[in-house]
């Protein structure tokens, strides 16, 4: 039988369990939405290609599989750059499929003419030019490939019009490719890992996104209690870790807890495992965990001794390693080490101050969290809201927080929510916004209406590009240049004029009850919280400072 090249793409998309892709349409990749039409694949219409993209990164985070966007060519494609951007930092596999002008107008400056292969060489793991329709039936399961093993990432491939329409005749298809299996690590430095964590006195565990993608929960859990070893997370693998243990020490760098930062300065030993020493983890570099010997465990070996040179290297995925160390670690109570924790611990947190004013994001939070329940994911956008969402929100599993971490890339929040509503139906979405980033992908408040979905956004609306502002307060003097909003958008209004169901908490007699009328009510609305314009994220460490020289505001 003869299928064309857009057929062809649509039946490996099918293939490969593709049940949703989200994209805008436009002359060249006109073809390809021809064939979507006809096919099972439910089609998401997005209204920017930077939505669509971000709706991919919701699916493929919440779930942990790759998922789809399309986008035409020119301006269609480079919309789609910073969510490709934000999915190469944040290792989501995502597969963005771009329609290009006919292959002999290639190079012509032909109309919507751009060269989004060569424009995304540096921010995808793998991209394709298809110059033949025969190509599509290795490259398209081979882009699946590439994008979820080992560590996963984005994947483009730039479609010309003419490759699409071109036909062939095919007698079998490809089949769909998966992960390949994760390598074997060496087991020599599996040994002299085990060795290390067995002769330390003071190890710490430093967990981040690898945990996630890897599914290790429960090897960490195992590691941490069987040898007593604490365990600092990164903004990417909040979940990752039993926040009621104690031995979970929060999120360590720059709005971490202190006790974690401190629990850092004071280690012999790290063990990192799926974490990349991100600036915002580590504080000056120099000063992370200055007395500690590192072993790191990395499924990128790009990662290894690329910031901090280690004393032990594992290049594999976080399960594989894990499994193989945990047979060799002792039994280990470390009273001492578990007492001085305890005692950082209580030190900077003891007699903490407990927010009771609901409009403050420290109580509305763990409020809403409560409210909520444990199933439910909560996407944010980038900010003061992102970080209190970080520090106060009761995660109780990975795959519930999706943030953009590595890009910290405002406008992801509410497309993010859409893809995680679109693959958990039966879920409740979250999405903590700010009054700026909100603006920057407003206009998806339009696919949530129309799909219905069950997602709460909520605005912790301050005036400000808040966490800017902080910053001027904190070390530009108090120069607040660009940060204050001279106009501030009635946010409830523009919810309204979407179809969706809207209020201003600052208007409710009996705020607590809304949130809960709110978040019990299935289907979508918006909150807009008027909270205090110069409320700050504490504890920071400031730029460029060791994290042990956090700040605190006043607080503690
Ligand atoms: C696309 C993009 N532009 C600029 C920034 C720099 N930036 C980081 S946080 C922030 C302020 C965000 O304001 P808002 O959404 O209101 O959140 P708030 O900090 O007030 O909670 C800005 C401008 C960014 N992260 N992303
Ligand atoms: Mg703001």
């Amino acid at each position: 039988m003869r299928f064309t090249g857009a057929e062809i793409i649509i039946k490996l998309l099918e293939q490969q369990d593709i049940r949703i892709v989200a994209g805008i349409p436009g002359g060249a990749n006109l073809p390809l939405y021809d064939a979507l039409e006809k096919s099972s694949i439910k089609h998401i219409l997005a209204r920017h290609e930077q939505g669509a993209g971000f709706i991919a990164q919701g699916m493929a985070r919440s779930t942990g599989r790759p998922a789809v966007c399309f986008a035409t060519s020119g301006p269609g494609a480079t919309n789609l750059i910073t969510a490709i951007a934000d999915a190469k930092m944040d290792s989501v596999p995502i597969i963005a499929i771009t329609g290009q002008v006919p292959l002999p107008l290639i190079g012509t400056d032909a109309f919507q003419e751009v060269d989004i292969y060569g424009l995304t060489v540096p921010i995808t793991k793998h991209n394709y030019m298809v110059r033949s329709v025969n190509e599509l039936l290795s490259v398209i399961p081979e882009a699946f490939e590439i994008a979820a093993s080992g560590r996963p990432g984005p994947v483009l491939i730039d479609v010309p019009k003419d490759v699409q329409l071109d036909a062939l005749e095919i007698e079998s298809w490809p089949e769909p490719c998966k992960a390949i299996k994760p390598f074997q690590p060496d087991s020599g430095a599996i040994r002299r890992a085990a060795k290390l964590i067995n002769a330390s006195e003071r190890p710490v565990l430093y967990i981040g996104g690898g945990i996630v993608n890897s599914d290790a929960h429960s090897q960490i859990r195992m590691l941490a209690e069987t040898n007593s070893i604490p365990v600092a997370s990164t903004l990417m693998g909040l979940g990752a870790f039993d926040r009621n243990s104690p031995l979970y020490l929060g999120m360590l760098g720059m709005h971490g807890t202190r006790h974690a930062n401190l629990a850092l300065d004071r280690a012999d030993l790290l063990i990192a495992i799926g974490a990349r020493f991100d600036d915002r983890a580590t504080g000056r570099v120099n000063d992370f965990c200055r007395h500690a010997s590192i072993i790191h465990v990395d499924i990128d070996a790009s990662e290894i001794d690329k910031i901090k040179k280690t004393n032990c290297s594992i290049m594999a995925d976080a399960t594989t390693a894990l499994d193989m160390v945990l047979p060799m670690i002792k039994e280990n109570k470390r009273t001492e080490w578990v007492a001085e924790i305890s005692r950082i611990r209580e030190e900077n947190t003891a007699g903490l101050y407990i927010e009771k004013d609901i409009f403050n994001p420290a109580r509305l939070i763990p409020l809403v969290g409560e409210e909520a329940g444990e199933d439910t994911i909560v996407a944010t956008d980038v900010g003061q809201h992102q970080m209190w969402s970080a520090q106060a929100y009761p995660f109780s599993g990975s795959r519930q927080f999706l943030t953009s971490g590595g890009l910290g890339t405002m406008g992801f929040g509410i497309p993010a929510a859409i893809g995680a509503a679109l693959m958990h139906p039966d879920k409740k979405v979250i999405c903590f916004t700010g009054d700026g980033s909100i603006l920057m992908n407003i206009q998806e408040l339009a696919t949530i209406s129309e799909h219905n979905l069950n997602i709460k956004v909520i605005i912790l609306n301050n005036g400000y590009l808040g966490m800017v502002r902080q910053q001027q307060e904190l070390f530009y003097n108090g120069n607040y240049a660009g940060s204050k909003f001279q106009f501030r958008p009635n946010f409830s209004q523009i919810a309204a004029g979407f179809g969706i169901k809207n209020c201003c908490l600052n208007d409710s007699s009996d705020p607590i009850e809304t949130i809960r009328e709110e978040l019990r009510r299935k289907g979508p609305s918006l909150i807009d919280v008027q909270i205090s314009p110069t409320e700050n994220v504490y504890p920071m460490v400031p730029p460029g400072a060791p994290n042990r020289e956090m700040i605190s505001g006043g607080l503690k």
